[in-house]
């Protein structure tokens, strides 16, 4: 495959950066793009450039704004072979999940966001005045304004338009900058907005890394309206700090430690399968993996040993081959990682059931980043690697007698992102999803959602909620119109 170049998209056209840096395939360690990074001064300009083009496109009707969204969705789906082979290169994602979840996303991003915008109605109250007559109240919502969006790597083109659709349908301008790990789908975003004539201006990118390059001078600028970030909770930290002198809202989508909670009446082999599927999935890169298992004690064993045979039937294959379950992790850095949890785990008293380093092929995927998936028991609680996100395909699995028990273990953590809740007795279902302190709750699924639903988390896990009406929050202001009658 020959090395793609990859530039920022300011005011509607293509520019290179201040220099380049080298983006590596993690499958195989070869070279497969050179990026422009944006210098400040290009920043600078794609904020100035998204200014001038907010009040066209803040004023344009619904129809025809979202008309253009629906235009880059087809637009997705007519180049969906680029778009895909550009994720798995930047990614190393099985074919299969990708072709399944990151490309659609990213095309119903965008559809439901139009959707979400043609249907709004208005908050509005009758009240009666003091002289007897009434005044109408509306709260007339207008865009935020420019908005700075940060996205991370490992769901790049979902995660990516998951914040850039919201923020174009509700009539803001964006400066977009994509993890400097997976620029490439969001690039090949820019070529689908100039082939659909998106007016220039209202969709910028820029790439580049956090401190001190593209990432900060985004957060930094003074004339950006609001940044809506998904990242670790650290850099989430940094980015609070970097917009406060402007007292600038936020929206952040952070980490997770997500727990899992199989009760004795589950359904044994979907709640091992489910369970499975939420530790390992993308190589256990999604922000909603499960970390923590905990297991009723009469079934504790059995299931151990049944979650130990659904990973060691993963196919660590190359991410192009549809037989592949699990790819390599998104770089070698991020490896590095993952690694030094599972030594941390050993250290700390951890029995590996599975897994726990890196596997050799004796081919090209040696030059990867594969690592093995892992299961951990007989961690105490108090554990680093129980209390901290690794984001890797690792789980550790304790037992509980009581369901009491089970729900403190499980809130027994500084993040609130997502939990699972096996059980058939539905009652139960219910009651232990609403004690869950997360933002999302399954019982008996994962990773299921409507869009139309809130997404986000607590404490370390973020700020706010977006997804279908609920994005109003951040990407809107209300003004309330009171009218005497
Ligand atoms: P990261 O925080 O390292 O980077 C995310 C983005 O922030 C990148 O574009 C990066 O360049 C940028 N960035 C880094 N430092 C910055 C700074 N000081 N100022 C401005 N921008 C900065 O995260 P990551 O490693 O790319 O992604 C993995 C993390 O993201 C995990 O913790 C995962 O849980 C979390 N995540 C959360 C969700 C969610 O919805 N809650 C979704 C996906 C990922
Ligand atoms: O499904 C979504 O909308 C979403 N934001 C998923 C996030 C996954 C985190 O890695």
């Amino acid at each position: 495959m020959s090395t793609k170049t990859l530039r920022n998209f300011i005011g509607g056209r293509f520019e290179d950066g201040i220099r380049t840096f080298d983006k590596l395939n993690p499958a195989n360690g070869e070279l497969i793009a050179r990026v422009h990074e944006a210098g400040r001064d290009q920043v600078d300009a794609a904020v100035a450039a998204a200014r001038r083009a907010l009040p066209a496109w803040a004023a344009m009707s619904v129809k025809q704004r979202t008309d253009y969204l629906y235009a880059l969705a087809d637009g997705i789906e007519r180049r969906f072979d680029d778009f895909l082979e550009a994720e798995i290169g930047d990614t190393g994602k099985p074919v299969g999940w990708a072709r399944q979840i990151d490309i659609p996303r990213g095309a119903a991003n965008f559809r439901a966001f139009a959707e979400i915008a043609r249907t709004l109605d208005m908050e509005s109250y009758m009240t009666d005045t003091p002289d007897g007559r009434q005044a109408l109240n509306y709260a007339y919502r207008k865009p935020l304004g420019v908005v700075g969006v940060i996205s991370p790597w490992n769901l790049p083109l979902l995660l990516f338009t998951w914040k850039v659709a919201p923020a174009l349908a509700f009539g803001n301008t964006v400066v977009a900058k994509p993890s400097e790990v997976t620029p490439s789908t969001a690039t090949l975003l820019a070529e689908v907005a100039m082939e659909v004539g998106l007016p220039e201006g209202v969709f910028n990118l820029v790439h580049g890394f956090g401190p001190n390059s593209a990432g900060e001078f985004i957060t930094t600028h003074e004339d950006i309206d609001g940044v809506t970030f998904t990242g670790e909770s650290a850099t989430g930290a940094a980015i609070m700090k970097a917009v406060a002198p402007g007292v600038k809202p936020v929206s952040f989508e952070l980490g997770g430690k997500n727990a899992a909670l199989v009760f004795e009446d589950a359904d044994f082999d979907q709640a091992v399968a489910g369970v499975a599927n939420s530790v390992f999935a993308n190589c256990g890169q999604v922000c909603l993996c499960t970390e923590r298992v905990y297991v009723q004690r009469p079934i504790f064993d059995r299931f151990v040993q049944a979650v130990k045979r659904e990973a060691e039937k993963l196919v660590l294959g190359r991410p192009m081959d549809p037989a592949t379950t699990m790819g390599p992790l998104v770089s070698h850095e991020h490896r590095e990682k993952v690694l030094s949890y599972m030594r941390l785990a050993v250290e700390e008293g951890a029995t590996v059931v599975t897994g726990g380093g890196v596997p050799q092929f004796g081919d090209e995927r040696d030059n990867g980043a594969y690592i093995q998936p892992t299961i951990w028991t007989g961690l105490p609680e108090t554990a680093r690697c129980i209390k901290e996100e690794v984001f890797g395909p690792v789980c550790h699995i304790a037992p509980f007698d009581t369901e009491e028990e089970a729900i403190a273990l499980a809130n027994d953590t500084k993040y609130g992102l997502a939990a699972a809740v096996w059980t058939t007795n539905l009652v139960r279902g219910h009651r232990v999803a609403q004690a869950m302190q997360v933002g999302l709750a399954w019982v008996n699924c994962w990773f299921l959602r409507d869009l139309r639903t809130p997404f986000g988390g607590s404490g370390l896990s973020g700020i706010g909620r977006e997804g279908g009406r609920h994005s109003l929050h951040f990407y809107t202001e209300p003004t309330n119109v009171c009218v005497k009658l």
